[in-house]
């Protein structure tokens, strides 16, 4: 008997290979985040991504992404084409072993850095596992390669369908139905991540194809200014505060940092950092080293060129942020990415590499533009002084207890009900409106505050200007929760905040105004899910004794059609809650039963903030082009 023991010990990559990629199949979310809309665009992302690290390694220039009629993807690039040559220990072609064993390609560990990836460049293996059908064309050598794949499984041996005097990659693939409940591709969402890519990697040229539209829809995203084209974007709407963009890149061995920054006019500040390509959304070492760098540089400068006195207190990071926009994007070879949804970057080493970047080049531009570093200086000390005048106003307030006081508004027609979760407050436009909600409302669970007319435009004003708005008062000491940093989720009187206005623009622009409040000073409302808006109808129609509302124009026809106009109809347009009496208003808009509420949600940030700048800042033609494109009411208002 040979005494040799059968060695049954498999390695990691060995036992990858035998497991294949059932593992994917199992538990995708493991892969891909979640198998819902956004684990589907997850898909394109991690193939794009290949292209986006071929053309970071400079060999591809060009990536066309098509949403084809039947849902299914095609993404090109004229890189090098994948290799074909076969793997020495598996056998099969390079290609075959990128498509169908995972965490393959050799991206990981060895080789140039990794300097993209959805969730981390598990790439072209776990879209293959996901999708019922996919196929790769390779141009290399000057032949054109083919092989198909279903589920993970390769169909047939790579073989050879022509000739081909350019190279490149081609991929497509058709998501599996059995994966995912929604397999429709959402136009706008690829075009947001896209465009992204290519604001973050300069130079490259990005197209994206819907040919499921008549004529075909197409985009091209190509920004020789990278990130500088980036801040640009972001300030579309907002009024720069200085010319230029502040613009630097520093390379090390193992890593380059890039910042684009600009202030604005705005009081907010909107700073997204990025890692590897990856939108660190949790923030991380390179967003602090950027920060407390940026800080230092402001009050360095401050104070060596007397915009600060002596004995004066520094300045603070919200003061020297506030109106910047920024992108900070890190690429590094190992990124170590932490957090809720590993999107927080972890490396210790890059916060002191992005803060010595920062203050070296903050600082020069500061030096080499006196004209613009005064502007900046003006407006983080305003923000200092508006801070300062706010901090009276709030002591001040505080005095008078509106903040925290226990004095209800006048105004505030309260419910009986003390458990906020069954509690419920209507803010309603106009005292007439106001005086129906009051006398049709449930007085056990439902309160009432009316609202006289269009609320303060907080996206333009100052805190303590903020402050001294009666209607603003009112809503912060009926809530009772507080503002800003004093925000209490747990003093929170009602867990349902009901914004009840016209069905028209003006009611709109007020449910706005509303908004932009909420979301400037109390996003945590919103965010979880406490704001809503009341639904009231736009028509009432009467057939002899039959009496019905209906919500929009289309409700509107169909219930035309269902019922017929043969006999006489009374109907009635809405103009306004006022029109409405008090039990009209009631089970038409406030009754649990009847009622339609839509809540808002935060999409996301940088759409959220877009649309307040867009709808609150100081420029008009956006607004004009946005109300005109949205005045209509939508589904979900998702902002
Ligand atoms: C539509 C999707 O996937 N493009 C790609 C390349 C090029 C090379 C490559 C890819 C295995 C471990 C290195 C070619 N020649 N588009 C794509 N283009 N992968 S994926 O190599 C993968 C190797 O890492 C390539 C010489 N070196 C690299």
């Amino acid at each position: 008997m040979p005494d040799t023991k059968v060695n049954h010990e498999y390695n990691a990559e060995q036992i990858q290979v035998l497991e294949g990629l059932e593992p994917v199949r199992k538990r995708p979310g493991m892969y891909i985040g979640s198998t819902s809309k956004q684990g589907l665009h997850h898909l394109v992302y991690e193939i794009v991504d290949n292209s986006v690290d071929e053309a970071l390694a400079g060999f591809c220039h060009n990536i066309e992404v098509t949403i084809t009629d039947d849902n299914s993807i095609i993404v090109e690039d004229d890189g090098r084409g994948m290799p074909v040559d076969k793997h020495p220990k598996l056998g099969i072609p390079a290609v075959e072993v990128i498509h169908t064993i995972l965490h393959a390609g050799g991206k990981f560990g060895g080789g140039g850095y990794k300097v993209s990836g959805g969730l981390h460049g598990v790439g072209a293996s776990v879209v293959n596992a996901l999708s019922e059908s996919m196929e790769v064309r390779i141009k290399r050598n000057g032949k054109i390669y083919d092989q198909k794949y279903s589920r993970g499984k390769t169909l047939k041996p790579l073989e050879v369908i022509g000739k081909s005097d350019s190279t490149g990659t081609w991929t497509k693939f058709k998501p599996d139905g059995e994966i995912f409940e929604d397999t429709v591709f959402d136009f706008s969402v690829l075009e947001k991540s896209l465009r992204e890519t290519a604001f973050l990697n300069k130079g490259i040229r990005i197209t994206l194809t819907d040919e499921r539209e008549e004529p075909e829809k197409k985009l091209e995203f190509h920004y020789e200014g990278g990130i500088k084209e980036f801040v640009q974007y972001c300030n579309k709407n907002k009024t720069p505060i200085h010319d230029d963009i502040i613009y630097f890149e520093v390379s090390r061995e193992n890593c380059e940092c890039e910042i684009a920054m600009q202030y604005t006019r705005s009081y907010s500040e909107f700073i997204l950092s990025y890692a590897n390509n990856i939108n660190t959304t949790e923030g991380g070492t390179h967003l602090v080293g950027f920060k407390t760098a940026l800080t230092r540089a402001v009050n360095d400068y401050a104070r060596k060129n007397k915009f600060l006195k002596e004995k004066d207190p520094a300045l603070t990071g919200d003061d020297v942020r506030e109106g910047l926009t920024a992108i900070i994007s890190v690429k590094l070879t190992d990124p170590q990415f932490e957090g809720q949804t590993k999107t927080k970057l972890g490396n210790s080493e890059i916060r002191g590499f992005v803060d010595s970047a920062t203050i070296e080049n903050v600082t020069r531009f500061f030096e080499e533009n006196p004209k613009q570093a005064k502007l900046i200086m003006d407006k983080s000390l305003a923000s200092f002084r508006a801070r300062e005048a706010a901090r009276k106003a709030r002591d001040m307030t505080r005095r008078k207890s509106v903040l925290n006081s226990m004095t209800l508004p006048g105004k505030l027609a309260d419910c009986s009900e003390k458990d906020p979760a069954l509690s419920e407050i209507f803010i309603v436009e106009g005292d007439s409106a106001g005086g129906s909600a009051k006398e049709g409302r449930d007085r056990k669970r439902q309160a009432i505050l009316p609202l006289r007319g269009k609320i303060l435009n907080v996206e333009k004003a100052t805190y303590d200007k903020m402050l001294n708005s009666e209607e603003i008062k009112n809503m912060i000491t009926a809530f009772g929760c507080g503002i800003g940093n004093d925000f209490d989720e747990s003093k929170l009187r009602y867990h349902k905040i009901i914004i009840m206005t016209d069905a028209d623009v003006d009611g709109a622009h007020i449910c706005t105004l509303m908004l932009t409040f909420f979301y400037r000073y109390m996003r945590p409302l919103i965010e979880n899910g406490y704001v809503y808006v009341a639904q009231p109808p736009l028509y009432k129609v009467e057939k002899g004794k039959d009496t019905y509302y209906t919500y929009s124009e289309e409700e509107q026809r169909d219930l035309l059609g269902k019922i017929g106009a043969d006999k006489k109809l009374d109907i009635q347009r809405y103009k306004g809650l006022g029109e409405m009496d008090a039990q009209q208003l009631w089970e038409t808009t406030m009754d649990y039963n009847t009622r339609t509420l839509i809540k808002v949600t935060i999409e996301d940030f940088e759409m959220a903030d877009e649309t307040f700048s867009i709808l609150m800042g100081d420029k008009v033609p956006p607004r004009r082009q946005f109300i005109e494109e949205n005045a209509k009411y939508v589904d979900n208002l998702d902002i």
